[in-house]
C-alpha cells in the first residue's frame, strides 16, 4: 500500500509588512505558484490569502495579508488593516517583510501591531536593489532595536532561486502535529476568487498610474465545465472618463487586459477559458441608460 508521507510539523505563518514591500511576491515564490497578485502600486492585496507549502515532514500555511498602513489614510486602509490584523489570530509565527535599507515610520507601526508573544522572523527583501551590500549590517543593527527577532533573513523574493534559509528559520516555529492541510493542495480559495484577482492584476498592469482606485471587478457568473471555464465579469468604474481609459482606443486596452487575464487563468486552472468582460460606470443614483455598457466576448485560445 502506498502510504502518503504525512507532515509531523504543521503550522500557520502570517506574512505581514507595510504596502509594497513584496509580501505577495514572497508568498508566490515560497509556494512555487503564482497565487497572489502583485503590482508596483501599494494596496494591491485586499484580502488574506492562504498558500500551503509541504516540504518533507514540514507543512507551512502561509497567510499573505494586505499591507498595514496608517489608519488615517481612509476607510479602505482601515478595512485592509483589520484584515491583516485578523490574520495574526492563531498563527504560530510571523514573517515581517521590510525593504532592505528602508525602515520608516510605517514599518515601525507594523512592529507595534505585532503581539509581543508572537515569534517574528524579519525578512529583509529586495536585497537585489541594494547597491552597496555593506549597508546591510548597519540596517540589521538599526531594525534589531525594534523588537526581538527569532531570525533576520535577507532575500530577494523576485530573484532568489533558493528560499531554504528562510524556510529553515520559519520551520523552527511549526508545532508538532499532523498536517493541518491536504499536502496536495495549494490554497483554500476557489477558481472564481482567482479569476477576479487575476483580472484585478491585469488592470494594475495595463493601466498603471491611470487606474482609478475606485475601479472594481466582479465575477458575475463562473461556469465550470469539464475542460472549460466560462466566465462573465464586470469592471466597474466611477466615471465615464475612466471607462474610456479602461476600454482604450477601439477597445484595444480592454482586449489586452482580457487576453492577458485569460492566459493566466488558463495556466492556473489547467484548461481553456472563455471570458466575457463588461465595463460599467457605477451610477450614484440609479438611472439606467440603454447602451451604457460594453461587452468584450473572447473565445478560448483566440487573441
Ligand atoms: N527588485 C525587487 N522588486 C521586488 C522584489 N520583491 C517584490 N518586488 C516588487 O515590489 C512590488 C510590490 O510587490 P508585491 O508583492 O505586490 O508587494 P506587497 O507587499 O504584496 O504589496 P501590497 O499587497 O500592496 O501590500 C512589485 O513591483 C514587485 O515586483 C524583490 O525582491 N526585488
Ligand atoms: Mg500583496
Amino acid at each position: 500500500m502506498n502510504v502518503p508521507h504525512e507532515p509531523q510539523l504543521s503550522g500557520r505563518i502570517a506574512i505581514v509588512g507595510r504596502p509594497n514591500v513584496g509580501k505577495s511576491t514572497l508568498l508566490n515564490r515560497l509556494i512555487g505558484a503564482k497565487l497572489a497578485i502583485v503590482s508596483k502600486r501599494p494596496q494591491t492585496t485586499r484580502s488574506n490569502l492562504l498558500g500551503i507549502l509541504t516540504r518533507g515532514d514540514q507543512q507551512f500555511g502561509f497567510v499573505d495579508t494586505p499591507g498595514l498602513q496608517d489608519n488615517r489614510s481612509g476607510h479602505q486602509s482601515r478595512t485592509y488593516n483589520r484584515e491583516a490584523i485578523q490574520a495574526l489570530d492563531g498563527v504560530d509565527a510571523v514573517a515581517w517583510v521590510v525593504e532592505a535599507d528602508r525602515f520608516g515610520p510605517e514599518d515601525q507601526a507594523v512592529g507595534r501591531a505585532l503581539p509581543a508573544s508572537l515569534p517574528v522572523v524579519l525578512v529583509i527583501n529586495k536585497i537585489d536593489q541594494l547597491q552597496d551590500k555593506r549597508r546591510l549590517l548597519p540596517f540589521i543593527d538599526r531594525v534589531r532595536r525594534e523588537r526581538d527577532f527569532s531570525a533576520m533573513v535577507p532575500v530577494s523574493a523576485e530573484h532568489d532561486a533558493n528560499f531554504d534559509p528562510l524556510l529553515d528559520a520559519l520551520a523552527v516555529h511549526l508545532p508538532e502535529q499532523a498536517a493541518l492541510y491536504d499536502p496536495e493542495t495549494l490554497t483554500d480559495r476557489g477558481e472564481r476568487y482567482f479569476a477576479g484577482e487575476i483580472l484585478r492584476e491585469k488592470l494594475f498592469r495595463f493601466l498603471g498610474a491611470e487606474l482609478p482606485y475606485e475601479c472594481d471587478v466582479s465575477i458575475d457568473q463562473f461556469e465550470e465545465l469539464p475542460r472549460l471555464r466560462r466566465i462573465y465579469a464586470t469592471i466597474t468604474v466611477a466615471k465615464p472618463g475612466q471607462k474610456a481609459i479602461v476600454i482604450g482606443e477601439r477597445g484595444a486596452q480592454l482586449k489586452a487586459i482580457a487576453t492577458a487575464a485569460r492566459h493566466d487563468m488558463e495556466a492556473l486552472f489547467g484548461c481553456k477559458v472563455f471570458m466575457e468582460l463588461w465595463v460599467k460606470v457605477q451610477r450614484a443614483r440609479a438611472r439606467p441608460t440603454a447602451g451604457q455598457d460594453i461587452a468584450l466576448p473572447g473565445e478560448p485560445g483566440q487573441d
